[in-house]
Protein backbone atom coordinates (compact mmCIF):
# COMPACT_ATOMS: atom_id res chain seq x y z
CA UNK A 1 0.00 0.00 0.00
CA UNK A 2 1.57 3.61 -0.91
CA UNK A 3 1.28 6.54 1.87
CA UNK A 4 -1.57 7.67 -0.52
CA UNK A 5 -3.59 4.47 -0.35
CA UNK A 6 -2.89 4.32 3.81
CA UNK A 7 -4.65 7.93 4.28
CA UNK A 8 -7.81 7.95 1.54
CA UNK A 9 -8.31 4.35 3.38
CA UNK A 10 -8.40 6.15 6.96
CA UNK A 11 -10.77 8.63 4.95
CA UNK A 12 -12.72 5.61 4.16
CA UNK A 13 -13.02 4.66 7.65
CA UNK A 14 -14.08 7.76 9.14
CA UNK A 15 -16.16 8.12 6.01
CA UNK A 16 -18.30 4.96 6.89
CA UNK A 17 -18.82 7.06 10.45
CA UNK A 18 -22.07 8.65 8.79
CA UNK A 19 -23.71 5.46 7.16
CA UNK A 20 -27.54 5.86 7.42
CA UNK A 21 -27.51 9.71 8.61
CA UNK A 22 -26.14 11.26 5.46
CA UNK A 23 -28.85 10.99 3.07
CA UNK A 24 -29.14 12.30 0.16
CA UNK A 25 -25.87 13.51 0.54
CA UNK A 26 -22.87 11.11 0.67
CA UNK A 27 -20.16 9.07 2.74
CA UNK A 28 -17.28 11.55 2.41
CA UNK A 29 -14.12 11.30 4.81
CA UNK A 30 -11.07 14.08 5.08
CA UNK A 31 -7.89 13.84 6.78
CA UNK A 32 -5.15 16.69 6.44
CA UNK A 33 -1.51 15.32 6.53
CA UNK A 34 1.58 17.79 7.61
CA UNK A 35 5.39 16.15 7.02
CA UNK A 36 3.89 12.61 7.96
CA UNK A 37 2.10 13.69 10.55
CA UNK A 38 -2.04 13.62 10.51
CA UNK A 39 -3.40 17.58 11.77
CA UNK A 40 -6.71 17.41 11.30
CA UNK A 41 -9.29 14.70 10.53
CA UNK A 42 -13.17 14.84 9.95
CA UNK A 43 -16.10 13.29 8.11
CA UNK A 44 -19.90 14.28 6.76
CA UNK A 45 -22.54 13.79 9.52
CA UNK A 46 -25.59 14.79 8.13
CA UNK A 47 -26.86 16.83 5.00
CA UNK A 48 -27.56 20.14 5.82
CA UNK A 49 -24.22 19.97 8.06
CA UNK A 50 -19.96 20.74 7.08
CA UNK A 51 -18.60 18.73 4.52
CA UNK A 52 -15.93 16.31 5.54
CA UNK A 53 -13.14 18.55 4.68
CA UNK A 54 -14.54 21.68 6.56
CA UNK A 55 -14.83 19.46 9.81
CA UNK A 56 -10.94 17.92 8.77
CA UNK A 57 -9.85 21.83 8.41
CA UNK A 58 -11.80 23.27 11.40
CA UNK A 59 -9.64 20.43 13.43
CA UNK A 60 -5.83 21.88 13.00
CA UNK A 61 -5.35 23.63 15.86
CA UNK A 62 -2.21 25.32 14.00
CA UNK A 63 -3.23 26.19 10.88
CA UNK A 64 -0.09 27.73 10.11
CA UNK A 65 0.85 24.43 8.79
CA UNK A 66 -2.43 24.17 6.34
CA UNK A 67 -0.28 25.86 3.53
CA UNK A 68 2.74 23.08 3.36
CA UNK A 69 -0.22 20.20 3.89
CA UNK A 70 -1.90 17.70 1.92
CA UNK A 71 -5.45 17.28 2.33
CA UNK A 72 -6.95 13.51 1.11
CA UNK A 73 -10.60 13.12 0.66
CA UNK A 74 -12.36 10.35 -0.46
CA UNK A 75 -14.78 11.95 -3.19
CA UNK A 76 -13.94 14.93 -4.96
CA UNK A 77 -14.45 18.56 -3.24
CA UNK A 78 -17.76 20.11 -4.00
CA UNK A 79 -17.79 23.23 -6.49
CA UNK A 80 -21.89 24.43 -5.75
CA UNK A 81 -23.61 26.36 -3.55
CA UNK A 82 -25.95 23.32 -2.20
CA UNK A 83 -26.53 23.73 1.39
CA UNK A 84 -23.31 24.24 2.19
CA UNK A 85 -20.55 26.97 0.39
CA UNK A 86 -18.03 24.94 -1.72
CA UNK A 87 -15.63 22.80 -0.11
CA UNK A 88 -12.67 22.97 -3.21
CA UNK A 89 -13.41 27.54 -2.37
CA UNK A 90 -12.27 26.62 1.41
CA UNK A 91 -9.14 24.19 0.19
CA UNK A 92 -8.01 27.08 -2.05
CA UNK A 93 -8.80 30.21 1.10
CA UNK A 94 -6.86 28.09 3.18
CA UNK A 95 -3.77 27.68 0.74
CA UNK A 96 -3.62 24.18 0.63
CA UNK A 97 -2.03 23.08 -2.04
CA UNK A 98 -1.79 19.25 -2.72
CA UNK A 99 -5.30 17.42 -2.63
CA UNK A 100 -5.23 13.83 -2.91
CA UNK A 101 -9.08 12.31 -4.01
CA UNK A 102 -10.79 8.75 -3.84
CA UNK A 103 -13.48 9.32 -7.07
CA UNK A 104 -15.12 11.38 -9.09
CA UNK A 105 -18.15 12.81 -7.68
CA UNK A 106 -21.24 11.79 -9.26
CA UNK A 107 -23.53 14.58 -8.88
CA UNK A 108 -24.10 16.95 -12.03
CA UNK A 109 -23.69 19.94 -10.39
CA UNK A 110 -20.02 19.25 -9.53
CA UNK A 111 -18.55 16.22 -11.53
CA UNK A 112 -15.11 17.05 -12.16
CA UNK A 113 -15.63 20.78 -11.87
CA UNK A 114 -14.51 20.76 -8.47
CA UNK A 115 -11.31 18.91 -9.53
CA UNK A 116 -10.76 21.48 -12.56
CA UNK A 117 -11.08 24.34 -9.88
CA UNK A 118 -8.33 23.42 -7.46
CA UNK A 119 -6.28 22.75 -10.42
CA UNK A 120 -7.14 26.20 -12.05
CA UNK A 121 -5.99 27.71 -8.52
CA UNK A 122 -3.02 25.73 -8.80
CA UNK A 123 -3.41 22.78 -6.53
CA UNK A 124 -1.25 19.49 -7.69
CA UNK A 125 -4.30 17.15 -7.61
CA UNK A 126 -4.28 13.73 -7.85
CA UNK A 127 -7.50 11.39 -8.82
CA UNK A 128 -8.60 7.83 -8.35
CA UNK A 129 -6.38 6.65 -4.94
CA UNK A 130 -7.94 3.35 -3.68
CA UNK A 131 -10.90 4.88 -6.18
CA UNK A 132 -12.87 0.82 -6.57
CA UNK A 133 -13.28 1.17 -2.68
CA UNK A 134 -14.18 5.15 -2.62
CA UNK A 135 -17.05 3.81 -5.02
CA UNK A 136 -17.90 1.33 -3.25
CA UNK A 137 -18.53 3.38 -0.06
CA UNK A 138 -20.75 5.49 -1.85
CA UNK A 139 -22.70 2.75 -4.29
CA UNK A 140 -25.89 3.61 -3.09
CA UNK A 141 -25.11 7.53 -3.98
CA UNK A 142 -23.33 6.18 -7.21
CA UNK A 143 -25.93 4.17 -7.80
CA UNK A 144 -28.71 7.10 -7.57
CA UNK A 145 -26.65 9.73 -9.84
CA UNK A 146 -25.91 7.15 -12.52
CA UNK A 147 -28.71 4.76 -12.73
CA UNK A 148 -31.40 7.41 -11.67
CA UNK A 149 -32.90 4.50 -9.21
CA UNK A 150 -32.40 3.71 -5.47
CA UNK A 151 -29.83 0.89 -4.68
CA UNK A 152 -31.61 -2.61 -4.05
CA UNK A 153 -30.55 -5.21 -1.52
CA UNK A 154 -32.64 -7.82 -1.10
CA UNK A 155 -33.06 -9.57 2.08
CA UNK A 156 -34.62 -13.05 2.87
CA UNK A 157 -34.39 -15.56 5.79
CA UNK A 158 -34.47 -19.97 4.48
CA UNK A 159 -35.32 -22.65 6.57
CA UNK A 160 -32.68 -25.69 5.55
CA UNK A 161 -35.56 -26.98 2.71
CA UNK A 162 -35.68 -23.78 1.23
CA UNK A 163 -38.86 -22.00 2.46
CA UNK A 164 -38.97 -18.66 3.42
CA UNK A 165 -42.62 -18.82 5.21
CA UNK A 166 -44.79 -21.71 6.58
CA UNK A 167 -47.77 -22.68 4.98
CA UNK A 168 -49.83 -21.24 8.21
CA UNK A 169 -48.66 -18.10 9.54
CA UNK A 170 -49.20 -16.44 13.00
CA UNK A 171 -48.61 -12.94 13.89
CA UNK A 172 -48.82 -14.18 17.57
CA UNK A 173 -46.28 -16.55 16.97
CA UNK A 174 -43.89 -16.07 14.36
CA UNK A 175 -42.43 -18.60 12.90
CA UNK A 176 -38.76 -17.80 13.14
CA UNK A 177 -36.06 -18.82 10.81
CA UNK A 178 -33.31 -16.97 11.90
CA UNK A 179 -31.31 -16.58 15.78
CA UNK A 180 -31.54 -13.47 17.85
CA UNK A 181 -28.32 -12.36 16.47
CA UNK A 182 -28.95 -12.65 12.82
CA UNK A 183 -32.13 -10.64 13.31
CA UNK A 184 -30.20 -7.87 15.14
CA UNK A 185 -28.02 -7.94 11.98
CA UNK A 186 -31.20 -7.09 10.22
CA UNK A 187 -32.06 -4.13 12.23
CA UNK A 188 -28.07 -2.76 12.06
CA UNK A 189 -28.98 -2.87 7.99
CA UNK A 190 -32.08 -0.94 8.01
CA UNK A 191 -30.14 1.73 10.12
CA UNK A 192 -28.14 1.82 7.04
CA UNK A 193 -30.36 2.05 4.15
CA UNK A 194 -32.92 4.87 3.10
CA UNK A 195 -35.93 2.65 2.52
CA UNK A 196 -37.55 -0.82 3.39
CA UNK A 197 -40.31 -2.15 1.37
CA UNK A 198 -42.60 -5.26 2.00
CA UNK A 199 -44.99 -6.70 0.23
CA UNK A 200 -48.81 -6.02 0.92
CA UNK A 201 -49.08 -10.06 1.22
CA UNK A 202 -46.64 -9.60 4.06
CA UNK A 203 -47.75 -6.86 5.80
CA UNK A 204 -51.38 -8.76 5.87
CA UNK A 205 -49.71 -12.06 6.61
CA UNK A 206 -46.95 -11.04 9.28
CA UNK A 207 -47.76 -7.32 10.38
CA UNK A 208 -44.54 -6.22 10.69
CA UNK A 209 -43.56 -3.01 12.10
CA UNK A 210 -40.34 -2.26 10.12
CA UNK A 211 -38.79 -0.18 12.47
CA UNK A 212 -35.21 -0.23 14.41
CA UNK A 213 -35.36 -1.61 17.73
CA UNK A 214 -32.21 -4.17 18.39
CA UNK A 215 -30.10 -0.91 16.96
CA UNK A 216 -29.89 3.11 17.01
CA UNK A 217 -30.66 4.92 13.94
CA UNK A 218 -32.52 6.77 11.95
CA UNK A 219 -35.88 4.41 10.99
CA UNK A 220 -36.01 3.71 7.39
CA UNK A 221 -38.80 5.08 5.07
CA UNK A 222 -41.28 2.14 5.40
CA UNK A 223 -42.74 1.36 1.84
CA UNK A 224 -45.47 -1.07 0.72
CA UNK A 225 -47.07 -1.82 -2.55
CA UNK A 226 -50.85 -2.03 -1.95
CA UNK A 227 -52.43 -1.63 -5.50
CA UNK A 228 -56.03 -2.31 -4.29
CA UNK A 229 -56.01 -1.44 -0.47
CA UNK A 230 -55.79 -4.95 0.82
CA UNK A 231 -53.76 -3.56 3.53
CA UNK A 232 -55.97 -3.51 6.95
CA UNK A 233 -56.15 0.24 8.41
CA UNK A 234 -54.84 -1.49 11.80
CA UNK A 235 -51.56 -2.82 10.44
CA UNK A 236 -48.74 -1.53 12.35
CA UNK A 237 -47.27 -0.11 9.04
CA UNK A 238 -49.82 2.44 9.09
CA UNK A 239 -49.51 3.96 11.99
CA UNK A 240 -48.05 6.99 11.65
CA UNK A 241 -45.01 6.69 14.24
CA UNK A 242 -42.29 6.64 11.16
CA UNK A 243 -42.76 7.92 7.59
CA UNK A 244 -44.60 5.39 5.16
CA UNK A 245 -45.36 5.01 1.73
CA UNK A 246 -48.04 3.39 0.33
CA UNK A 247 -47.84 2.77 -3.48
CA UNK A 248 -51.29 2.35 -4.81
CA UNK A 249 -53.99 2.87 -7.72
CA UNK A 250 -56.61 4.39 -5.99
CA UNK A 251 -57.13 7.51 -3.43
CA UNK A 252 -58.87 6.70 0.13
CA UNK A 253 -59.28 7.98 3.25
CA UNK A 254 -55.76 8.32 4.96
CA UNK A 255 -54.37 10.33 2.08
CA UNK A 256 -53.88 13.32 4.13
CA UNK A 257 -52.70 11.18 7.52
CA UNK A 258 -49.40 12.42 9.49
CA UNK A 259 -46.37 10.96 8.37
CA UNK A 260 -48.20 8.68 5.39
CA UNK A 261 -47.16 9.23 1.33
CA UNK A 262 -49.61 7.53 -1.22
CA UNK A 263 -48.17 7.32 -4.26
CA UNK A 264 -49.80 6.50 -7.64
CA UNK A 265 -49.41 3.80 -10.40
CA UNK A 266 -50.79 1.96 -12.64
CA UNK A 267 -51.70 -1.25 -12.43
CA UNK A 268 -49.26 -3.92 -13.78
CA UNK A 269 -48.03 -6.96 -13.19
CA UNK A 270 -44.77 -5.90 -12.03
CA UNK A 271 -44.14 -2.65 -10.50
CA UNK A 272 -40.62 -2.91 -9.70
CA UNK A 273 -39.38 -0.33 -12.16
CA UNK A 274 -42.53 1.98 -11.37
CA UNK A 275 -41.36 1.76 -8.01
CA UNK A 276 -37.65 2.75 -8.30
CA UNK A 277 -38.92 5.65 -10.44
CA UNK A 278 -40.88 7.06 -7.72
CA UNK A 279 -38.22 6.46 -5.31
CA UNK A 280 -36.04 8.47 -7.57
CA UNK A 281 -38.13 11.49 -7.89
CA UNK A 282 -38.33 11.61 -3.61
CA UNK A 283 -34.57 11.47 -3.46
CA UNK A 284 -34.34 7.75 -1.98
CA UNK A 285 -30.97 6.40 -3.03
CA UNK A 286 -31.28 2.98 -1.17
CA UNK A 287 -34.04 0.50 -0.41
CA UNK A 288 -34.08 -2.77 1.73
CA UNK A 289 -36.35 -5.66 0.23
CA UNK A 290 -37.29 -7.37 3.03
CA UNK A 291 -40.10 -9.62 1.61
CA UNK A 292 -41.92 -11.87 0.58
CA UNK A 293 -40.92 -14.20 -2.27
CA UNK A 294 -43.79 -12.80 -5.11
CA UNK A 295 -41.92 -8.56 -4.15
CA UNK A 296 -38.36 -10.16 -4.00
CA UNK A 297 -38.36 -12.04 -7.58
CA UNK A 298 -40.08 -8.96 -9.08
CA UNK A 299 -36.85 -7.48 -8.37
CA UNK A 300 -35.06 -10.27 -9.48
CA UNK A 301 -37.04 -10.84 -12.75
CA UNK A 302 -36.49 -7.20 -14.06
CA UNK A 303 -32.86 -7.43 -12.71
CA UNK A 304 -33.08 -4.75 -10.89
CA UNK A 305 -30.80 -5.38 -7.88
CA UNK A 306 -27.58 -4.96 -6.70
CA UNK A 307 -26.98 -7.01 -3.27
CA UNK A 308 -28.63 -9.98 -1.83
CA UNK A 309 -28.43 -11.00 1.63
CA UNK A 310 -29.81 -14.40 2.43
CA UNK A 311 -29.81 -16.10 5.78
CA UNK A 312 -29.74 -19.79 6.07
CA UNK A 313 -31.66 -21.72 9.13
CA UNK A 314 -31.14 -24.68 10.54
CA UNK A 315 -35.42 -25.53 10.83
CA UNK A 316 -37.45 -27.36 8.42
CA UNK A 317 -40.85 -26.34 7.11
CA UNK A 318 -41.75 -29.26 5.07
CA UNK A 319 -44.15 -27.20 3.70
CA UNK A 320 -45.12 -23.17 2.71
CA UNK A 321 -43.68 -20.47 0.29
CA UNK A 322 -40.56 -20.97 -1.73
CA UNK A 323 -37.45 -18.90 -1.13
CA UNK A 324 -37.02 -16.27 -3.93
CA UNK A 325 -34.92 -18.05 -6.37
CA UNK A 326 -31.39 -15.83 -7.63
CA UNK A 327 -28.31 -15.93 -9.53
CA UNK A 328 -25.02 -13.93 -8.62
CA UNK A 329 -21.11 -13.86 -7.82
CA UNK A 330 -21.10 -14.79 -4.23
CA UNK A 331 -19.64 -12.49 -2.44
CA UNK A 332 -19.30 -13.30 1.44
CA UNK A 333 -20.04 -15.74 3.57
CA UNK A 334 -20.48 -15.68 6.98
CA UNK A 335 -21.80 -17.97 10.14
CA UNK A 336 -23.74 -16.20 12.40
CA UNK A 337 -23.80 -18.82 15.29
CA UNK A 338 -26.17 -21.54 13.56
CA UNK A 339 -27.11 -19.29 10.49
CA UNK A 340 -25.45 -18.94 7.68
CA UNK A 341 -25.46 -15.89 5.91
CA UNK A 342 -24.61 -15.34 1.85
CA UNK A 343 -24.20 -12.10 0.04
CA UNK A 344 -24.69 -12.22 -3.27
CA UNK A 345 -23.52 -9.21 -6.04
CA UNK A 346 -25.34 -8.51 -9.48
CA UNK A 347 -22.88 -8.14 -11.82
C1 LIG B 1 -17.78 17.28 -0.39
N1 LIG B 1 -17.60 16.84 0.87
O1 LIG B 1 -18.33 15.87 2.73
C2 LIG B 1 -19.79 15.97 0.91
C3 LIG B 1 -19.94 16.37 -0.45
O2 LIG B 1 -26.25 20.51 -0.07
P1 LIG B 1 -24.79 20.38 0.25
O3 LIG B 1 -24.09 21.68 0.31
O4 LIG B 1 -24.56 19.54 1.49
O5 LIG B 1 -24.11 19.60 -0.97
C4 LIG B 1 -24.43 18.25 -1.22
C5 LIG B 1 -23.61 17.74 -2.36
O6 LIG B 1 -22.22 17.95 -2.09
C6 LIG B 1 -23.77 16.22 -2.57
O7 LIG B 1 -24.78 15.92 -3.49
C7 LIG B 1 -22.40 15.85 -3.11
O8 LIG B 1 -22.30 16.13 -4.48
C8 LIG B 1 -21.47 16.78 -2.35
N2 LIG B 1 -21.10 16.16 -1.08
N3 LIG B 1 -18.92 16.99 -1.05
O9 LIG B 1 -16.90 17.95 -0.93
C9 LIG B 1 -18.54 16.20 1.56
N4 LIG B 1 -20.79 15.37 1.59
ZN1 LIG C 1 -18.18 20.10 -0.01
Amino acid sequence: MTIDEIYIKRCIQLAKNGLGTTYPNPLVGSVIVHQGKIIGEGWHYQAGEPHAEVHAINSVKDTSLLIDATIYVSLEPCSHYGKTPPCCDLIIAKGIKKVVIGTIDPFAKVSGTGIQRLINAGCDVKIGILEKECQELNKRFLTYHNHKRPYVILKWAETADGFIAPKKRSERAPAWITNTYSRQLVHKWRAEEQSILVGNQTVIQDNPKLTIRDWSGIHPIRISIDLHHKIPKDSKILDQQVKTMIVTTQKNSLINATNLLYEFTDPTPNIADKLCNILHTHTIQSILVEGGTQTIQSFIDLNLWDEARVFKGTTYFKAGIKAPVIKGTLISEEKIIDDHLKKYRND
